[in-house]
Formats: C-alpha cells, structure tokens, sequence
C-alpha cells in the first residue's frame, strides 16, 4: 500500500461507522466558550474526534455582522445523516440558536453544517450532502483540509485542496492553532 493510501486507511471508521465533517461557526456572544461547549457535545457523540485550528474569518454574503471564529471537527458516526442533523439541530438549540428564515446568513452564536459524510450524497428538502456551499467556503475547506489533507467530493473525486487553491483570498485568519491537540498531549504527559 503506498504512502497516502496508508493514511487516508489510517482516518477512516470501522464498519458501520462513516467519517463525518463538521463545520462549526460562531460570531455573537461568546464564541471561544459556544465552539468549545459544541465540541465537548460532539466527542460525546462522535468516536475518534480530531479538531482543526480554530480560525477567525470575515463574514461571507452578510458582510455587515460580527466576525466568526470557524473550526471543523472529523468524527465517525453510526447515526443516520438524517439522525446526526437532529442532534447538531439540539447543540444548536441549546447555545441559544433561534432560527429565523429572514436571517439567512446572519449572526448565530452557533453553527453546526455537516460538511461530508463519508462517500454518501444527500439531497433532500432538509438536507443536502456535501453541503452545498463548501467548495467556495475558505472558512471551510481551511480547516478542513488541515485535519484531512487528501479529502475529495464524493460527487466526482474532485481533490478539495485544488478547489481551495482556486478561491480568492477571503480573509481566513488563524485564532488558536490546534487547541485541542495540545490539551489531549498535555494530558498524556501527566
Ligand atoms: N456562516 C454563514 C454565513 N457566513 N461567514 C463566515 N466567515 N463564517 C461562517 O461560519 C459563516 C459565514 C452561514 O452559516
Ligand atoms: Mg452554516
Ligand atoms: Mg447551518
């Protein structure tokens, strides 16, 4: 097996479970604490969680609102996507997230998009699989591909980091280089 097939065996799940993404945002009241809370929910959810670097990002498409802070999680799953949405729907919930059609795209303490969910393709009324803004997202595919540098569309193989390299710059700043990483070595070496 050669190298980067090695390492793409080396992320994946054990049956029946799939490597899921998650893109996590957040741009009003306390960002670092809501993204941090979001996390400790998820690795109770999710086996194997690796976090990216936590990034602050200007807003896209609303441009007169707060920045965001941005991470992305990787996780294996057994919950259906259908299942996965109703919990992130919760977190989101409980950071104090009220939906508002009229605020698409506006300030939301917290975010939950699923990004990927293993090679599977949704397309439903509520959901679409791989999230259907992801390719033009830098506050996405950054620490995505940071935590999974080979990662593809599962719609036509197309390598994500070729797609970043395509956008244009959009002001992706880093905030906090791999926080979770350090505090789990920390702990090891105690
Ligand atoms: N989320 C949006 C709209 N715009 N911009 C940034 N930088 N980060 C986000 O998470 C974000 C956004 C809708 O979910
Ligand atoms: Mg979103
Ligand atoms: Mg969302």
């Amino acid at each position: 097996m050669g190298k980067k097939a090695l390492k793409e065996q080396r992320t994946s799940c054990s049956e029946p479970a799939q490597q899921v993404f998650l893109g996590l945002g957040s741009n009003i009241g306390n960002r670092l604490e809501q993204l941090d809370s979001a996390v400790g929910r998820l690795r109770a959810l999710l086996d194997s969680l690796t976090v990216s670097s936590i990034y602050e990002t200007d807003p896209m498409y609303v441009s007169d609102q707060p920045r965001f802070l941005n991470l992305v999680v990787a996780g294996c799953s057994v919950l259906e996507p259908s299942a996965l949405l109703r919990c992130t729907a919760q977190i989101e919930a409980d950071a104090g997230r009220r939906r508002d059609p009229a605020q698409a795209n506006g300030p939301r303490p917290l975010d939950i998009d699923i990004l990927l969910y293993g090679d599977r393709v949704v397309d439903t009324d509520t959901l679409q699989i791989p999230h259907p803004r992801l390719h033009e997202r830098r506050f996405v595919l950054q620490p995505l591909l940071e935590i999974a540098p080979s990662a593809r569309d599962p719609r036509n193989g197309r390598a994500l980091a070729e797609l970043l390299r395509r956008l244009p710059e959009q002001g992706v700043y880093c905030y906090r280089a791999k926080p979770y990483n350090r505090a789990r070595s920390k702990e090891q070496h105690t």
